[in-house]
């Protein structure tokens, strides 16, 4: 059987983890390291998918428990898939809800079975199961598809996050076992262990003598600090197997970017460019702008003078503060593009620098430019 997911590596840097590499999928073949806009409800916020694909985005990520409860899998599926039903003919990723139900339900019960909980549109009572979650990814029919996890938080204790890693694997198996479309999909084993590195070297060996076709870092930016971050990364990625690609979850500031590719993570994803795009602030290679503020109320430069997305080539910080400061939908539009053009053509960028053995310089350049180190 061809694996529906590959992973070529191009070039492993000298100086740092890095990689370059490609993702190959059944729809198209993406560059590695990538960031994946977050298109939570079939569709990234304020923005069509011939937009998203101007800007040069490959691969965005969806999520499989709120396709779920609304509309519901089967009307996907009825549509023709997620592709399909969205009109995104590129690569598409789906997380497997484990993370969503953790974080939004408030009323959970954990079970070996899986997770009962209750709807927070109706109250209703839910069940989620490694199984189920698998189903609905069928049905969708994304590229990537994410196992059943558990996300404990970071502070757990070391008992309580051991039983957890062990469910998550045997979650995993189960997972595999129901993957009806291995050949169209590829399914990625998900690594917990919070702040433990014995805890993620069992997690990381468990899912690697299952062989899947890619692997995920879970349970990070979840409230430890970037410090911490790093230590867990700089431990967990080389237990992942060198031919397989990583994927770094729910991370998504620039900064982090670039060190998560230093310690050799190949893909990201986060609603942080759409998300604060939609309040009006921007990355910029200078720092975050807050076009609302009054002091760009005659400013008739580009958002990012080194920048050029549409809405940099077209519009002034003058008019765009003037479209957020009256609610304006065009203002969202404008300000998303720009977020997600900048973190799309940063990785591009990366990838440039680990081409040109200069990975560490462009992260001096970019840290000090941004401002990192002076808040
Ligand atoms: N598991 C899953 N999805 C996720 C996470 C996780 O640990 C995170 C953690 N940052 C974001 N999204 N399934
Ligand atoms: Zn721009």
């Amino acid at each position: 059987m061809e694996p529906a997911i590959k992973y070529r590596l191009i070039k492993k840097d000298k100086h740092t983890g890095a990689r370059l590499g490609e993702i190959i999928t059944p729809h198209g073949t993406f560059p590695t390291p990538i960031f994946m806009p977050v298109g939570t409800q079939a569709t990234v916020k304020a923005m069509s998918p011939e937009e998203l694909e101007d800007l040069g985005a490959d691969i965005i990520l969806s999520n499989t428990y709120h396709l779920w409860v609304r509309p519901g899998e089967e009307i996907v599926k009825e549509a023709g898939g997620l592709h399909q039903f969205m009109n995104w003919k590129k690569g598409i990723l789906t997380d497997s809800g484990g993370f969503q139900v953790f974080s939004l339900a408030k009323l959970r019960d954990i079970t070996e079975e899986g997770v009962h909980f209750r709807n927070e549109l109706n109250g209703a009572k839910m069940f989620l199961s490694p199984e189920k979650a698998i189903q609905i990814e069928n049905d969708l029919g994304p590229d990537i598809m994410m196992s059943f996890d558990e996300c404990p938080p970071y502070f757990e204790s070391y008992d309580y996050v051991k039983h957890s890693v062990e469910r998550t694997s045997r979650w995993a198996e189960r997972g595999l076992k129901a993957h009806r479309n291995p050949e169209t999909q590829g399914l990625f084993g998900i690594i917990q262990g919070a702040g433990f590195e014995d805890l993620r070297r069992q997690s990381a060996k468990d899912l690697v003598s299952m062989d899947f076709p890619g692997y995920s870092i879970g349970g990070l930016s979840v409230g430890e600090s970037k410090d911490e971050m790093n230590r867990v990364l700089d431990f967990t990625t080389p237990l992942i197997p060198e031919n397989k690609p990583r994927y770094l979850m729910g991370v998504g500031s620039p900064d982090s970017l670039i060190d998560g590719v230093i310690r050799g993570v190949d893909m990201f994803d986060c609603v942080l460019p759409t998300r604060i795009a939609r309040n009006g602030t921007c990355m910029t290679s200078h720092g975050r702008l807050v076009v609302k503020n009054a002091k760009y109320a005659r400013d008739f430069t580009p958002i990012d003078d080194n920048c050029n997305c549409y809405t940099c080539r077209n519009y002034t910080r003058a008019y765009v503060r003037h479209l957020i400061k009256t609610d304006e939908t065009f203002g969202l539009r404008l300000t998303s593009i720009h977020n997600v053009y900048f973190l799309v053509h940063l990785m591009k960028d990366v990838r440039q620098a680990i081409m040109d053995d200069n990975l560490l310089e462009f992260r001096q350049n970019f840290f000090e430019e941004y401002g990192y180190g002076k808040e």
